[in-house]
């Protein structure tokens, strides 16, 4: 049998080990291991993360832990867990010098050597849990950056970059099956947990999301508290002004909306609010990791003035509007916001 055609039969599927690993060899052959070993601990918490989800309602893992986090809001005990989880299997990896969790007021360092610690990572360990009790997907999203030249003085400013700086972002919805979506800005990869043998595989290859969708996805109890021009976008959508009949769908798990967004194409908004001001997700988080994956896919992301990943954060836990998805919804928006009017 010809050896291309062994190589194709006994490779069955492709793993998201498998594809970390040559997506390193062909575009950073000098990391030498370092980001894929990297990467692993994100896959192993997150695969941590999903058994103790699927096992929800059978222990004792529902529910609040009785504690407030950083932004104010009640910790569930998931939250915990997830937090846990994503700590733990990452400080285990030498390369890590710093972690940003949205659930820690402060960053988590650790005293490496600049050569060895190489990367900054955020992440939101578990995403729209106001959802866990109700059984709705819910979601975790990281942002890996290189670290800063010299880890010294104020911690909190030293690893603030833009958002065009991630080496590499993702995140994990736990819904219906368990899916992590990826890039390290060559592409966006999607890869789905296989229970059986605990494996996340490749499902969906250079994922593209695409140009013009039929779907918005909002808040829109809130519409009357949103800045003129969002409400005004909002009506030309409903109206047919962008040559097609959209529906309304809202999870409010910003990854479930996000996934459905890069698959089905259309956009998602968070704006500022009575409530939230400035918006309420967070930028590094939240915001930066799913823009940078939608700019991949062929997509946008706005805060209104500026791309997404152009914003120089001031602070680790700052929020942001969002405006993310297919290009002509998103550039429709950007028309509207120069005009003044839609
Ligand atoms: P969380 O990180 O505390 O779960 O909050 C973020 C969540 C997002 O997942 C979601 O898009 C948003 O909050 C929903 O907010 P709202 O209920 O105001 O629409
Ligand atoms: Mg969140």
């Amino acid at each position: 049998m010809p050896i291309e055609r062994q190589r194709a039969e006994s490779q069955i599927v492709t793993t998201a080990q498998q594809h970390i690993l040559e997506q390193q060899e062909m575009h950073f052959p000098d990391a030498g291991g370092t980001f894929s070993w990297l990467l692993s601990g994100i896959t192993l918490a997150t695969r941590m993360v999903q058994a103790k989800i699927r096992q929800a309602g059978l222990l004792d893992v529902l529910g609040s832990a009785g504690e407030t986090n950083v932004q104010g809001e009640t910790q569930q005990k998931l939250d915990v867990y997830a937090n846990q989880a994503l700590l733990q299997c990452l400080s285990l990896r030498d390369s890590v010098a710093v972690l940003v969790s949205e659930e820690n007021e402060e960053p988590v360092t650790f005293d490496r050597a600049v050569q060895t610690g190489k990367y900054v990572i955020f992440f939101d360990p578990l995403d729209g849990s106001s959802n866990i009790d109700v059984n709705v997907s819910v979601g975790t999203i990281f942002s890996i950056f290189r670290g800063p030249a010299k880890l010294e003085g104020d911690i909190k400013s030293a690893v603030l970059q833009p958002g065009s700086k991630q080496v590499a972002a993702g995140y994990v919805v736990y819904g219906s099956s368990t899916i992590l979506v990826y890039t390290a800005g060559r592409g966006v990869f999607g890869f789905t947990l296989d229970p059986a043998v605990g494996t996340y595989v490749l499902s969906h290859d250079n994922l593209r999301m695409p140009q013009q969708g039929n779907m918005y996805s909002v808040n829109e109890a809130q519409a009357h508290t949103f800045p003129e021009v969002y409400q005004k976008y909002l009506c030309r959508l409903r109206t047919g002004a962008l040559g097609r009949e959209y529906s309304s769908r809202y999870v409010g798990s910003l990854v479930a909306d996000f996934h459905r967004t890069i698959l089905k194409g259309g956009v998602f908004i968070y704006p500022p609010t009575k409530g939230y001001p400035n918006g309420k997700l967070r930028l590094l988080y939240e915001a930066n990791p799913l823009a940078f994956i939608a700019e991949q896919a062929g997509g946008l992301a706005t805060d209104g003035q500026r791309p997404i990943t152009e914003i120089q954060p001031h602070e680790i836990h700052q929020r942001t509007p969002l405006v993310v998805g297919s290009r002509v919804e998103v550039e429709d928006f950007l028309h509207c916001l120069r005009n003044g009017t839609a």
